[in-house]
């Protein structure tokens, strides 16, 4: 058998959750079964594999279910600390503080630009654009922190936090071209703009990150969706 056992991932391409695993078993040099998910449909694979949540990524390895991309990432990192660089710091304060950032991100920053796309009103939107260049900034300040002058959030090369950050970053570029609004430019957060486009240069993004078009088309299909729902729950009352 392979080093890596047998290694399932279901998945949505342009899910930022899934990206960042992918981005993770990629930097391993790990060798996987991917099954994209069709979350409007969704599989009995997925419902059985995460019956709470419902959501992706799943990781099964060797008939094991391992749910979150953050804890899919931390048990890649652990499973396979002998293959490719260590995802996580080795220092344990750099841990707990790369941690932490990556919590906010997931907590702050994803809600934060999802609603743009989710806004009914213009208002609504601009709320959700300011919450994200909010999110932003303090991401800035936490890159100048735990950087130290260089390339990427974990140091030279990328780690933990850079995942946690960079998997969503496809999505603030579809976002560019559906509303017009810029983040990461250099006159607001100047080091995460640097960051940004580091990051979409390594191999692992090259590889995993979707392209614009792919996402932008997704981020209609849900915007169709939601409509078509809205509609049908009106319609029933
Ligand atoms: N905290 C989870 C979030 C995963 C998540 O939100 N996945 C979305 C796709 S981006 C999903 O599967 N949604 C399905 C649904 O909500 O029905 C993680 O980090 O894995």
């Amino acid at each position: 058998m392979a080093a890596e056992g047998d290694l399932k991932l279901l998945g949505l391409s342009v899910s930022p959750f899934v990206v960042r695993v992918r981005m993770a078993l990629h930097m391993k040099g790990l060798s996987y079964e991917y099954i994209e998910q069709d979350l409007f449909n969704k599989s009995e694979l997925l419902l059985k594999s995460n019956p709470v949540e419902k959501k992706v990524p799943v990781l099964i390895h060797d008939g094991k279910t391992i749910l979150d991309s953050s804890a899919i990432v931390q048990y890649i990192d652990e499973v396979w600390a002998a293959m490719g660089p260590s995802i996580l710091p080795v220092d344990p304060y750099d841990r707990a503080a790369s941690r932490f950032w990556a919590a906010y991100a997931d907590d702050k920053l994803f809600s934060a630009y999802v609603g743009i796309n989710r806004a009914t009103t213009k208002v609504e939107r601009a709320e959700k654009v300011s919450e994200t260049v909010a999110v932003l900034e303090r991401l800035e300040e936490a890159f100048a922190k735990q950087s130290n002058g260089k390339a990427f959030f974990a140091g030279d090369s990328v780690g933990y936090l850079d995942l946690a950050v960079g998997c969503h970053l496809h999505w603030l570029k579809a976002q560019r071209k559906m509303f017009g609004v810029v983040f990461l430019e250099a006159g607001r957060t100047p080091l995460l703009a640097g960051w940004a486009k580091r990051f979409a240069e390594t191999d692992a993004a090259k590889e995993v990150v979707p392209d614009t078009d792919v996402v932008m088309e997704y981020a209609k299909k849900r915007q169709a969706y939601r409509a078509a729902v809205a509609v049908a729950a009106a319609t029933a009352k």
